[in-house]
């Protein structure tokens, strides 16, 4: 381990050490009126929702292994040796049981990011629950009844960075169908093992000389550049030169199901010669819109449908804002595979929005108050790397109260000159205007963005940004549920 690896380990042994989240040590005075993941009421609003009773059994081990990336061999971290983890596939409503052995040198945990579930599951180290230490194991279960495209991850330091991911597909009964195939895409930059790793890129990030020379990218006029500069971007773990290829007939129709696991990276993705219909957003089902590309931050899904024409295409997630791809193939037919470094015109077509996008059969109370407002400035810069909420980094200790049942309003200011996408756990919000249903929303400099949510799933949850280095320098807070 070299110096910059044992001076993060340190902090975030300190960080960790200050917490003692779980029990007794919560704020001041405050921490008998709050409902922590232990709280009775987490069980009693578990035991309300609906479930198949199917139990569906998964066992992770996070691990150093060492994986080839089509070309490129790293020594890493992944669940079970593969990066992508293998992906879980349940029922609306079946009890996920998954038990993860941590053989990783620090401690972990998974957080199951989209899926409403119960509190002390979550995942998150001394908030809901101990860390996983070197050599321990946990085993999660909950009833997952909410249907859509959903993800794992660790919450912990940039162990994101590195490869422990794996989608998380909650399948709806609900689901009129309609296509022959279902395909999951999943989006990553890449670059532990290439001469560094992600917690050297985070050092240097602090002390200002950026991880591989930072990126303030401005790319195709979105603004959605990142920090750092990856050598890799890549599609269910491939480079470019060494693509999965999805088959099917022609005049097929597929579902495509696209996670972006990236750290640091928006991608912009389009289908070579093809229109894209977007069905779902963060798993919820939108009013379906056609387009050429569309955007995903990180920590965001999209579900589209295509309708596949004969032959062979690119399937090409842009790296907005930093000139690389990441590819997948689509074949259908005969035909010679475009070059690796292909950009499909459609690329640079329609763009979705999240104003194109209308939820499907929900009616958001269009002028009714919240109850409880809070507003969360997003500030911090690039020079001095003190990414944080309403000026401060991070503390365990500050709590967002709100109560069960209340109508709950997070108003999101950009006050930095980044974007970020924000994410809250155990709930789904409504986005002020159009009523998008999201967990993950992109948050552009300068912009406000209202977010509506019911408080109904008790316990103390996670609110940040899922760029991992902004996250772990401090742009995260905590909604805490009062008694
Ligand atoms: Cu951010």
């Amino acid at each position: 381990m070299n110096a910059v690896d044992r001076r993060t380990f340190v902090r975030a042994g300190l960080a960790l050490a200050g917490t003692g989240l779980l029990a007794a040590c919560t704020p001041t005075g405050a921490g008998a009126s709050l409902i922590l993941p232990t709280d009775p009421r987490v069980g009693e609003v578990e035991a309300l929702r609906r479930t198949t009773g199917h139990t569906r059994r998964y066992r992770f081990t996070a691990q150093a292994a060492q994986v080839d990336l089509g070309g490129p061999v790293v020594r890493t971290w992944a669940y079970d040796g593969s990066v992508p983890g293998k992906e879980i596939r349940v029922r609306a409503g079946d009890v996920v049981q998954a038990e993860l052995s941590n053989l990783l040198p620090v401690d972990t945990t998974i957080h199951w990011h989209g899926p409403a579930l119960r509190n002390d599951m979550d995942g998150v180290p001394s908030l809901t629950q101990e860390p996983v230490p070197p050599g321990g194991s946990f085993t999660y279960r909950f009833i997952a009844n909410t249907p859509g495209t959903h993800w794992l991850h660790p919450h912990s330091g940039t162990q994101l960075d590195r490869g422990l991911y794996a989608a998380v597909i909650v399948e709806d009964p609900e689901d009129p169908g309609g296509y022959d195939h279902d395909w999951t895409v999943v989006l990553d930059d890449w670059i532990d093992d290439t001469g560094t790793t992600p917690d050297e890129v985070l050092g240097g990030l602090r002390r200002g000389d950026g991880g591989r020379g930072s990126m303030h990218g401005m790319g195709g006029g979105t603004a959605l550049g990142g920090d750092v500069r990856y050598p890799y971007h890549l599609i269910n773990g491939r480079v470019p030169a060494a693509p999965v290829v999805f088959t099917a007939r022609p005049r097929q129709r597929a579902r495509v199901r696209l996670v972006n696991a990236a750290s640091d990276t928006a991608f912009r993705v389009a289908l070579g010669s093809h229109r894209l219909r977007v069905t779902h957003s963060d798993g919820f089902a939108v009013q379906p819109v056609d387009t050429d590309a569309l955007l995903i931050g990180m920590g965001e899904r999209y579900d589209i449908v295509v309708t596949l024409e004969e032959g062979v295409f690119p399937l090409v997630a842009l790296a907005e804002g930093k000139d690389a791809t990441a590819l997948a193939m689509v074949r259908t037919g005969e035909g010679t595979p475009p070059p690796s470094s292909i950009r499909p015109a459609e690329l640079i077509g329609d763009l979705l929005r999240y104003d194109d996008l209308r939820p499907v059969g929900e009616t958001p109370p269009l002028g009714v108050p919240p109850d409880v407002e809070h507003r969360l400035d997003l500030t911090g810069g690039m020079m001095s790397y003190d990414w944080g909420i309403n000026g401060l980094p991070f503390d365990p200790v500050r709590r967002l109260p709100i109560r069960e049942g209340q109508r709950v309003r997070i108003t999101f200011r950009n006050r930095s000159m980044m974007w970020h996408p924000m994410h809250l756990h155990g709930h789904t919000f409504r986005l002020g205007g159009t009523g998008l249903r999201k967990d993950t929303v992109i948050v552009l400099p300068g912009r406000t963005v209202a977010c509506d949510l019911t408080a109904d799933n008790p316990g103390q949850w996670m609110i940040h940004c899922h760029n991992t280095y902004h996250h772990e320098t401090g742009m995260a807070t905590i909604l805490g549920y009062r008694k």
